[in-house]
């Protein structure tokens, strides 16, 4: 049974008003007092998040995240409610629903945390009729959900509190373990604390959303890019050997100072595929008091990041949008924010990534797609990914698998939802295999089947070269240098190097300088991405480019003189502009969004 019950690790998260009771009643039930900070003690409220574990009565421990109820503070709450699983909302029975209480739990609609318990706290100070009535509201602000009277000096209630909590703990469980898998295995953190321990350096803590992270892993750091090693291990204050999905993770790193990691950060396993993005498609979920939103500039809460953006509003029921964002978020498909409002802070709701990292584009074509992915329907994704992979015939004959062409709808569709998908389009003939990959049959009457016996030469590449071209293909918009491929693989770099060339000799990279070399596919659609801000503002300088792409000077300046090179645009002072006769735009540009996630290059050539 215990075994059962440790294999869904969960962590509740504290929610309510300032004042009403949240750290005490915490303490009650641990033992514990989570505000440390001598500021905190001596003001009497909570001002950063507070940890704790709460074994329940069937044998069942939660990792406890207690919040603060000050309204200056609600950015903390959301980035200590972003990793939860259920909540305990405290209203005071001489209070009752007040600001925040219902800010908290705007926010918890928002980031879908809607199992928890209710406690009327502070019921040793009222009498009946207050108690009915504080009640009252609470029931009628979070209807269906359990509440239970407390108070945490008389300790009353608190043993049926912690009954009602296992109950419902039980639940988010066992619904958890009938979800479909999450099909991102790969680990990510997003950091809610850092600091530096004498004898020990640098330390991070968060909730770990997804995979695994053990003793000795590498890991990068995002979005600054920083590689670094995980000394040790910490779950609960107890050193482990690894670390699993949805526990309270305390890593310990090294080759990595405490100054390069900021709350905010994400702790991600190399191979995630997690980019920094400027952009996300979503799909918005506004509470009744947001008003007009398009247009508008907006603070998104993601992970326990946050930055300002432009909602770009992209069909007539406002339901999906593109948020324009200032500084770079870490997300995937299917992770859930906060929107707030900056003039007046308030909550104004929230929604769900469909897609991480969207071109810049408004309504139209896209807004379809979209609309393919929320609805979850992955015969005519399938199908119009299909019919888009078409458009780089025949130079470029391409063949996907439904997990590349799903790609940023992945988490919307079970295995076998897509397995049943592929199985109509090939039973109906809208589909043709290619070995264990996907074709659509106008690509088969375009080309020979398959590529010709001398390109099969050509790519023909080794296992090192393959596996270099993954990994920079899973670098995506910033491919790294030979010295750092060179350690990945564990050759010299004057080996990476000859490995390099092998695959600019067989077109899979292009060399844009002696330290950049990007896989075509990614060029491809940069380079779309960039002549397309030019036309949308006449010029670009590196600065305003490295912006957009939510890349480095590096990136953006090797490519800028790409395009100049390439005759594209041209440099006038420090800024570019496009060449009033540009060349005819080079076909097989991989403009299908699915390859977004990092399938561009190598995807459309493995027939071999
Ligand atoms: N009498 C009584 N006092 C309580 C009870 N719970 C909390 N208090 C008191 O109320 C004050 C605020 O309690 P906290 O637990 O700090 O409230 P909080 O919700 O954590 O506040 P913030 O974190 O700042 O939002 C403290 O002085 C507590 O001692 C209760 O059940 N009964
Ligand atoms: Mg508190």
């Amino acid at each position: 049974m215990a075994g059962r019950l440790d294999a869904a690790p969960l962590t509740l998260g504290t929610a309510g008003h300032i004042d009403h009771g949240k750290t005490a009643l915490i303490e009650a039930l641990t033992g514990r007092n989570t505000d440390r900070l001598a500021e905190e003690r001596r003001r009497g409220i909570s001002i950063e998040l507070g940890f704790a574990q709460l074994p329940l009565p069937d044998g069942r421990s939660l990792s406890v995240v207690d919040v603060p109820g000050h309204e200056r503070f609600v950015r903390s709450m959301v980035a200590g409610a972003t990793g939860i699983d259920l909540f305990l909302m405290a209203v005071a029975a001489d209070d009752g629903v007040m600001p925040q209480t219902r800010e908290h739990w705007a926010v918890l609609r928002a980031l879908g945390v809607e199992e928890g318990v209710t406690a009327l706290t502070k019921c040793d100070l009222v009498d009946a009729e207050s108690r009915r009535r504080g009640a009252a509201e609470a029931r009628q602000l979070i209807p269906g959900i359990p509440l239970v009277e407390v108070s945490a000096p008389t300790r009353q209630g608190l043993c049926a509190l912690l009954e009602t909590l296992a109950q419902v703990a039980a639940r988010v469980a066992s619904r958890r373990r009938q979800r479909p898998a999450w099909p991102y295995p790969q680990a990510r953190l997003h950091v809610d604390r850092v600091f530096s321990l004498h004898g020990i350096g640098t330390v991070v803590t968060g909730t770990l959303w997804s995979g695994e992270i053990g003793r000795g892993d590498r890991v990068e750091i995002l979005p600054v890019g920083k590689v670094a090693r995980v000394r040790s291990v910490q779950v609960h204050d107890r050193p482990k050997e690894s670390a699993e999905a949805g526990q309270r993770v305390a890593l310990s790193l090294a080759g990595v100072g405490r100054r390069a990691i900021e709350r905010g950060a994400v702790i991600a396993s190399q191979d995630s595929g997690l980019r920094p993005t400027y952009r996300l498609d979503v799909e918005l979920r506004l509470e009744p008091w947001a008003g007009e939103i398009a247009g508008k500039r907006v603070h998104v809460h993601h992970g326990t990041r946050a930055t300002p953006a432009r909602v770009v509003v992209l069909d007539e029921t406002g339901e999906l949008a593109q948020l324009r964002l200032e500084a770079p978020l870490i997300g995937r498909a299917g992770d859930r924010f906060v929107l707030r409002s900056i003039a007046k802070p308030d909550t104004l709701g929230g929604g769900a990534v469909l897609d991480p990292r969207p071109r810049r584009h408004g309504p139209g074509p896209a807004t379809q797609r979209l609309k393919l992915i929320r609805d979850g329907e992955a015969e005519a994704l399938l199908e119009a990914a299909l019919r888009q992979s078409e458009d780089g015939l025949p130079e470029n004959p391409r063949a996907w698998t439904s997990s590349e062409l799903l790609a940023p709808a992945l988490h919307r569709f079970p295995l076998d939802r897509w397995r049943a998908a592929e199985a109509a389009l090939l039973a109906s003939g809208r589909a043709v295999t290619a070995g264990d990959r996907l074709l659509a049959p106008a690509a088969r009457e375009a080309g020979p089947r398959g590529p010709s016996l001398e390109e099969r030469r050509r790519h023909a590449l080794s296992a090192r070269a393959q596996r270099a071209l993954q990994i920079l293909d899973e670098d995506g918009a910033r491919p790294r240098d030979p010295r750092a491929l060179a350690d990945s693989l564990g050759l010299e770099r004057r080996e990476a190097l000859v490995l390099l060339e092998e695959l600019v000799e067989a077109s899979r990279l292009v060399r844009l300088k002696p330290t950049v070399y990007y896989p075509r596919g990614h060029l491809d659609r940069l380079r779309e991405e960039v002549l397309e801000l030019i036309r949308e503002r006449a010029s670009i300088s590196i600065a305003e480019l490295r912006d957009e792409l939510g890349t480095s000077r590096k990136y953006a300046q090797a490519l800028l003189e790409h395009l100049d090179s390439t005759k594209e645009t041209v440099r006038r002072g420090d800024r570019h502009v496009l060449r009033r006769h540009r060349p005819e735009a080079v076909p097989g540009g991989g403009t299908l969004g699915a390859g977004r996630q990092g399938s561009g290059g190598p995807a459309g050539l493995q027939s071999q």
